[in-house]
């Protein structure tokens, strides 16, 4: 029997490099050996105001970019989050189980409030147990993100010691957080002090996965570094240096003292033109197969269809049993 991986991605924005090397590369990876369930978090997406418009036509996008970026829908199974109604049901039944003092520590929810005062909604607040939810459904035994999702994984690690403790054991399994070594944070270009994020107000701060080359040239030559000379590894005073140095890498294959050694007595630019032309090897080909992929909604459909019938049976296997522990009685 494989292990079971799951993950997902906010549908907001589009997907940025940071997107790409801190989740959907080693998602790629993990395909081969694992059995993968990668899905569209579309009610995540409504912890902030969306046009309605924008984010069914986003949702169509988002899978594009997935199967653009190498997930082959044969070989996982890719959904959308609102198409398996469990993933709403078994977070309520969480959060009547979550001590709000745990929520209360959560630092992406004191940022995100910071930056949307008009709109500080129960949903923003509660997001991490949905999310513990979309894990706890499937039997997840390893979950694949960047760093900044560290600590809502140790929330869904505490949710299985409460449910534990109330329930019993043998309803959910204790997923393990996969978090790459290089590349789990991948820092905006502009600000090299903050995280790439695709829903910053300044696109110069990131690359899109489907931004045209002569964008991504630009974003890259432009990014923030030091006024320094040396091109050495200093995440602490070289911070947009460094940034660039741990894209180029994740990108190349190559190691941080490589490319060190390569660019000994040249300048920072010389770094930056090299790296746009590797971003743009890389990123190339995904936008051509983006492009493509957005001409035939039908076929997307499909996939979402499929995707979803797959995902369905193994959610609605675990809600059976949360019904049973709990007392609910089972639906005829
Ligand atoms: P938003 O800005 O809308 O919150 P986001 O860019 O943080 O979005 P998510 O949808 O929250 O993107 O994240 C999808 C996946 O990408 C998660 O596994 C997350 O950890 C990872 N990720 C997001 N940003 C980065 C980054 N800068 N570096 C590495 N991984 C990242
Ligand atoms: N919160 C995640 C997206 C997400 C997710 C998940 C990731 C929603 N549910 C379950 C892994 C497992 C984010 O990256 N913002």
């Amino acid at each position: 029997m494989k292990k079971i991986i799951l993950s997902g991605s906010t549908v907001t924005g589009d997907l940025t490099l940071g997107n790409y090397i801190g989740a959907m590369n080693n998602w790629k990876k993990l395909q081969e050996d694992y059995n993968c369930f990668y899905f569209l978090a579309d009610l995540h997406a409504l912890t902030v105001q969306q046009d309605p418009k924008t984010l069914k036509e986003r949702t169509y996008s988002f899978l594009a970019q997935y199967l653009a970026l190498g997930l082959d829908p044969q070989k996982n199974t890719i959904f959308v989050q609102s198409h398996i109604p469990e993933h709403a049901e078994l977070a309520w039944i969480l959060t009547c189980l979550t001590p709000i003092g745990y929520l209360n520590r959560m630092t992406q929810f004191k940022e995100k409030s910071e930056k949307n005062v008009k709109n500080i909604n129960a949903g923003l607040y509660t997001y991490p147990i949905l999310m513990a939810a979309d894990i706890l459904l499937y039997q997840t035994d390893l979950v694949p993100v960047g760093e900044d999702q560290r600590q809502h994984l140790e929330l869904c690690r505490d949710i299985v010691g409460f449910w534990q403790n109330r329930y019993g054991e043998g309803v959910f399994k204790m997923p393990d957080a996969h978090i790459s070594k290089m590349g789990a944070r991948i820092m905006s270009l502009q600000d090299p002090d903050k995280k790439m994020s695709k829903s910053d107000e300044n696109e110069k701060n990131y690359v899109l996965v489907i931004d045209d080359p002569k964008k991504i040239e630009k974003k890259i030559k432009s990014a923030t570094t030091d006024s320094g000379t040396e091109i050495t590894f200093d995440a602490e005073n070289k911070a947009g240096l460094s940034n660039l140095m741990t894209i180029y890498s994740v990108l190349s294959g190559k190691t941080i003292s490589e490319i060190e050694a390569l660019y000994v007595g040249k300048m920072y630019g010389h770094l930056k033109v090299d790296l746009a032309q590797i971003v743009i090897e890389t990123l190339g080909p995904v936008r051509e197969k983006y492009l493509e992929l957005m001409k035939n909604h039908d076929y997307l459909d499909e996939v979402m269809k499929s995707g979803a019938d797959r995902a369905r049976v193994r959610a609605s296997a675990t809600l059976k049993s949360v019904y049973d522990a709990t007392g609910l009685v089972a639906r005829r």
